[in-house]
């Protein structure tokens, strides 16, 4: 079936034409008309200069209103959108690049100088750029070019857009969304958090993540609705802005820093009608502390990359604590043994799922792809939860060792690879330590000749990997433990020290 989901939103650009889209306080906005035009612009840039159907286009841009005209162009355009965190360092956007193999790669101008020898040795035919201020070269060209109104066809299964995400090996893998899997995902979330007329979304989050760019951006665009677009969290603005906002979207350190501040309570909280939380657990405290102070009941809900949202408490109706609700519809989601066996309710397993909102595997990893799904066509989370009778599930952990910081997801072995190799340390162990703010804190435990101290091992991690992976805090110890296998004991080195670490 042909299916671009440009033209799902396209739907709501014409009715909505008049209406702000992206409203950035103090700096600037753009109605869904505006919005329409300014994306066809840029996707007649990027054509006019070869880039076709079916090509990535790298991104590494700070979050402003030309870049959803960017990736709403790529959409329209049939290109497959592939955004990457801001903070990565030039050697990790140079891995990206010669495994993506973009024809296209647009970042900040003043990050030409880092970014220009990256993607020549990488051979990007097409690099561009992008300020936050609406300057950059991009920017320039869209001014100047006949727009392409059209929106090329695409079939259901035609990426849309490529996320990469680690594994436990450490090397990031590309996992390949749809159109028809994305557009499944933003009906599913519109319809299920019962967005209606008036809402208006408070967006603080990154847009180089789905959490950012699909789940709170496509149910606001399906529904037409304003949103307040902050370039970034922060306590004060998102304050300042709530107050205007029915709905506002985050990751667990975004309430918990709202409620470190004196100030904040009811009176700033008296038009919203849902406050959803995702991408990291929400503690139960947390959780309980949040409705003592404002009276709301936060929805927490459960997505990943590869699956968009899969489960989530109810806008009306019980949300519980601890729990991150029912599966979204046309989502099955199961909790399995060992043998990929659905488990009995309240028994702990692996969650697994299947559904249209899936992506289509992981970029040129068809092994990878195949080792990821049971041989009835279950997505394994990694995720480990129960669930109950009737449906509502509770994570309980994750059977690799990811860390989740903050709502980053960091995977101890690119770090270990790093440190292992510094002069005068013999091995070294990374995992995440309860952190107040962050969820969990990235901790390195290093066994180490005498003199090898914290600064060396910083130094090294410096330029090589993004600042939000390295450890918070280290532990000089004189052996790691292991299991009689010789495997070392995370679990261990977490329960031994979580109540020893301060960050
Ligand atoms: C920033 N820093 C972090 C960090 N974010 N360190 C650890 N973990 C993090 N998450 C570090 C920086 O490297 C820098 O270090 C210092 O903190 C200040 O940087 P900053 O950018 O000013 O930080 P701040 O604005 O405070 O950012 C923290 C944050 C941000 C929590 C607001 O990380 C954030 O918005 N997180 C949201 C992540 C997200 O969107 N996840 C969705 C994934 S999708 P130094 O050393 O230079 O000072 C997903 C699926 C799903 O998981 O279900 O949603
Ligand atoms: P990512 O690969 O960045 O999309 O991260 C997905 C992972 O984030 C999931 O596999 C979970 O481990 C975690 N996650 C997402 N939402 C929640 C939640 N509400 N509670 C606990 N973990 C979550």
């Amino acid at each position: 079936m042909s299916y671009n989901i440009y033209e799902l939103f396209a739907t709501k650009f014409a009715d909505a034409h008049d209406r702000p889209f992206l409203v950035i306080p103090d700096g600037g906005s753009v109605t869904y008309g505006d919005m329409d035009r300014r994306s066809a612009a840029m996707a007649a840039v990027l054509t006019d200069r070869g880039v076709k159907p079916g090509d990535r286009v790298a991104v590494q841009v700070d979050k402003s209103i030309d870049a959803v005209a960017l990736y709403l162009a790529c959409l329209r355009a049939g290109f497959i959108y592939l955004p990457m965190n801001t903070a990565y360092t030039a050697d990790e956007v140079g891995f990206f690049l010669g495994d993506a193999t973009p024809s296209a790669f647009i970042f900040p101008p003043d990050m030409s100088p880092k970014l220009m020898p990256i993607a020549e040795i990488a051979d990007v035919a097409v690099t561009l750029t992008l300020a936050n201020d609406g300057t950059g070269t991009l920017a320039e060209l869209a001014g100047q070019v006949e727009a392409i109104s059209t929106v090329i066809t695409r079939e259901e299964n035609d990426p849309a857009a490529m996320l990469y995400t680690s594994g436990t090996t450490g090397r990031p893998k590309g996992a390949v969304l749809t159109h028809g899997g994305i557009a499944e995902n933003a009906k599913a979330l519109h319809s299920i958090w019962r967005f209606r007329e008036g809402d208006v979304l408070l967006h603080c989050l990154p847009i180089f993540h789905v959490h950012g760019l699909f789940i709170a951006l496509h149910p606001a665009i399906l529904n037409a609705s304003e949103v307040i677009f902050l370039p970034r969290f922060n306590v004060d603005d998102v304050r300042a802005n709530l107050r205007r906002a029915t709905v506002m979207m985050g990751v667990p350190t975004y309430y918990t820093r709202l409620m470190e501040n004196a100030g904040f309570g009811p009176h700033d909280c008296q038009t919203i009608r849902m406050f959803t939380s995702g991408s990291a657990p929400m503690t139960e405290a947390v959780f309980n502390r949040f409705t003592e102070r404002t009276g709301h009941t936060i929805c927490e809900r459960y997505g990943m990359t590869e699956c968009g949202i899969i489960a989530s408490n109810p806008p009306e109706g019980e949300r519980v604590a601890g729990t991150v609700g029912f599966a979204l519809p046309n989502m099955e989601m199961r909790v399995a043994d060992q043998a990929d066996k659905p488990t009995q309710a309240g028994e702990v397993g692996q969650v697994q799922v299947k559904g249209l909102h899936l992506f289509s595997g992981y970029w040129q990893l068809p092994d990878k792809t195949d080792e990821s799904f049971t041989i009835d066509g279950f997505f394994r989370t990694g995720d480990i939860a129960s669930m109950s009778d009737d449906g509502r599930l509770t994570l309980v952990g994750r059977s690799s060792d990811m860390v989740i910081s903050g709502g980053y997801n960091v995977y101890p072995k690119e770090i270990e690879q790093i440190l292992d190799d510094v002069p005068g340390v013999n091995e070294t162990a990374v995992v995440g330590l309860p952190h107040d703010d962050l969820g969990e804190a990235v901790t390195g435990f290093v066994v180490a000749e005498e003199g090898t101290d914290k600064d060396l091992l910083a130094k090294a991690l410096d330029g090589r990997l993004a600042k939000f992976k390295h450890p918070k805090g280290y532990f000089f110890v004189d052996q790691l433990p292991r299991n009689t296998m010789g495997k070392v004991q995370k679990a261990k080195l977490r329960a031994d020290y979580s109540t020893t670490y301060t960050a």
